[in-house]
């Protein structure tokens, strides 16, 4: 025990250290420049938009028994989001309800605004459907030295007397943004200017709606203190600290820390700590493309296998098609169910995955989707019985279905034979610097198997071939590290220079070439049957790889390397055979 409360001692002072080194980082007042936005009542707007008779009535979007959202004409006569229906009417009788169960407008009008944010900058992470974060720090530096600002845009929070250069053009930055959204988009939204996500996003919503407020560092404790309850904190295991019995922001920031480590660990109590005090470091991530797709459905009770399959037909019906459009291939397939418990009416969902076959997966893309809801139909029947005991009675309250593991499709084969069909963008491996042999990737490693067995099989063909010295390889454009701009990422359309230093998705990251067949041909002759535009989407170490190790099988040049010193070849040799040896994946291909 002893020993515990030494480490306990020492974790406090770790984390006290932590907490000045993360405070004495922040005097530069607007270090970061942190937007959040959030559209006003956005099921409403989106509904108004698409018939402008409901601009000016009391509206409200109905999902099953309750109003989830509303206009702000609703609101003033005492509607609430979240109200039940029967409460609603009660409150606005005049209320008209328009049903809000299928997304897909909401959806499609949410990646507008997101992709309308990102035309702007790169740094956009979108949380849920209508909130988005945009990091602006560096447009703030450039624009800062040409378009000085005297003045906030919008609200300030709170008074005080010191201006903050940076975050007053943050607020310039953000009402342009908003008119944007407002004009190309029709829908109004607010907006909160910060130096941290937790900190904008507890400002954005102080005046709504259609409205924007900036808070200034000296407010932070401030804007704390007035939170209230512990739920107001975005990310906060309120229920954890209710039973500790924490329930306001105060009682957080006043409770000692050795105690809080006890219950949750250090980096967990360290962190609600520093959110406590308006601590927030975590930077904004740009949201790529989904990782997953999925749609739900939640009911008062199902406990009928017709029911059950006639609710996950619905449901693939609209998740397939939104597949098709999105235009990746899921590689995974996962059934979520949530029973019902009379202790428990809300337990959690139990969820069972399976992969899905190619055939499958390629219908889903294809125009034969409805054949592929039926298969999946059949999959997802075989996952419900794993988890529902259909000979025992049943009490579903929700269903979901989800597609994950989206992998970027292969362009169309361009010759019989051709291995376009192995690759796929998103099968590369990320990081440059990882050897294939290591990757997981199944598709991944069948194109590289396939490649390989390819080129094999065309040097025992064409013994007479020709090739460079692996000098040349090194200094050729197929060898480029990541560094090298033709190894990059499509460059992104951003007026903003991406900086290397923050965190990309995947999708921008990818290390695939953007082309560049034509280099390879100039350098090389590859196989025939090696569509050099696939060979040239492969990523650079691998192509330096696959170029490797067709040399050393290579036949005795017919030209002489002249270069080479004397003796410098049976060294070379010896190590080459010791490098084929140790990493021969070519030896999985026997010479046919
Ligand atoms: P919110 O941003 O919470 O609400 P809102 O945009 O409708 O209104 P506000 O002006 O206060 O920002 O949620 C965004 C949308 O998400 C909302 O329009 C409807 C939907 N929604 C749900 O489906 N379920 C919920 O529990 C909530 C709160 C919202
Ligand atoms: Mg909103």
């Amino acid at each position: 025990m002893e020993s515990s409360e030494d480490e306990m001692e020492v974790d406090d002072t770790e984390w006290k250290q932590h907490l000045t080194d993360s405070l004495s980082k922040r005097p530069t007042p607007a270090h970061r420049v942190i937007l959040h936005f959030d559209l006003d009542c956005f099921y409403a707007q989106v509904e108004m938009i698409r018939n402008p008779a409901l601009r000016d009535v009391p509206l409200g979007i109905q999902q099953k028994y309750i109003v989830v959202t509303c206009n702000y004409v609703a609101r003033q006569q005492g509607v609430t989001k979240l109200m039940s229906v029967t409460d609603a009417k009660q409150k606005c009788p005049q209320l008209v309800l328009v049903k809000g169960e299928d997304l897909t407008h909401y959806r499609v009008m949410s990646y507008q605004v997101t992709d309308l944010l990102l035309s702007f900058c790169p740094l956009v992470e979108r949380l849920g459907f209508d909130e988005n974060f945009v990091d602006i720090t560096e447009i703030i530096q450039k624009r800062l030295t040409c378009t000085p600002v005297s003045s906030f845009k919008g609200y300030v929070y709170s008074t005080s007397t010191s201006f903050h250069p940076e975050l007053a053009l943050g607020s310039h930055v953000a009402a342009e943004l908003r008119e944007a959204i407002r004009d190309r988009l029709g829908l109004t939204s607010c907006a909160g200017v910060a130096t941290s996500k937790l900190l904008a996003k507890l400002v954005s919503g102080t005046f709504k709606p259609n409205q924007q407020t900036t808070l200034l560092p000296e407010n932070v404790d401030h804007i704390m203190g007035s939170l209230g309850g512990l739920r107001k904190i975005p990310g906060m295991y309120s229920k954890r600290l209710q039973a500790l019995g924490l329930v306001s922001v105060s009682d957080l920031q006043l409770f000692p820390l050795t105690a809080l480590i006890r219950e949750l660990g250090s980096p967990c109590a360290a962190h609600l700590k520093n959110l406590s005090l308006g601590v927030d470091d975590s930077p904004v991530n740009p949201t790529g493309a989904p990782q997953s797709l999925s749609d739900e459905d939640s009911f008062k009770k199902m406990s009928c296998v017709k029911e059950v399959m006639d609710k996950i037909q619905q449901l693939l019906g609209s998740l397939v098609e939104r597949m098709r459009k999105d235009g990746r291939q899921p590689q995974t397939f996962r059934l979520s169910v949530r029973k019902y418990s009379a202790s428990n009416k809300w337990c959690s969902r139990e969820s069972r995955q399976c992969p899905i076959p190619n055939h499958v997966g390629h219908k889903i893309t294809s125009a034969s989707s409805d054949d592929a809801s039926a298969q999946l139909l059949s999959l997802a029947m075989k996952l419900f019985s794993k988890m529902v005991d259909t000979a025992a009675p049943f009490h579903l309250t929700l269903i979901n279905v989800c597609f994950s593991n989206l992998q970027s499709r292969a362009p169309a084969a361009s010759t019989r034979g051709s291995i376009t069909s192995f690759f796929a963008p998103s099968a590369c491996p990320q990081n440059p610097s990882q050897s294939p042999v290591a990757h997981s990737n199944v598709s991944y490693c069948l194109a590289v198997a396939a490649l390989r067995k390819i080129i094999h099989r065309e040097h025992l063909k064409n013994m007479k071939m020709t090739f460079p010295s692996l000098n040349n390889a090194a200094k050729s454009p197929i060898v480029r590290d990541a560094a090298s701009p033709k190894a990059g990422p499509t460059q992104s359309t951003s007026s903003v220079p991406a900086d290397a230093s923050r965190p990309v998705t995947a999708s921008r990251s990818s290390t695939c070439s953007d082309g560049g067949d034509a280099d390879i041909t100039a350098t090389y002759r590859l196989p025939p049957n090696v569509d050099p535009q696939v060979f040239s989407q492969l990523p650079a170490n691998l192509q330096t790889e696959l170029i490797r190790e067709w040399e050393q099988r290579r036949p005795i040049p017919k030209i002489p390397i002249l270069s080479r010193k004397p003796g410098r070849e049976a060294k070379d040799k010896k190590g080459t055979r010791r490098r084929s040896q140790a990493n021969s994946l070519l030896d999985y291909f026997k010479p046919a």
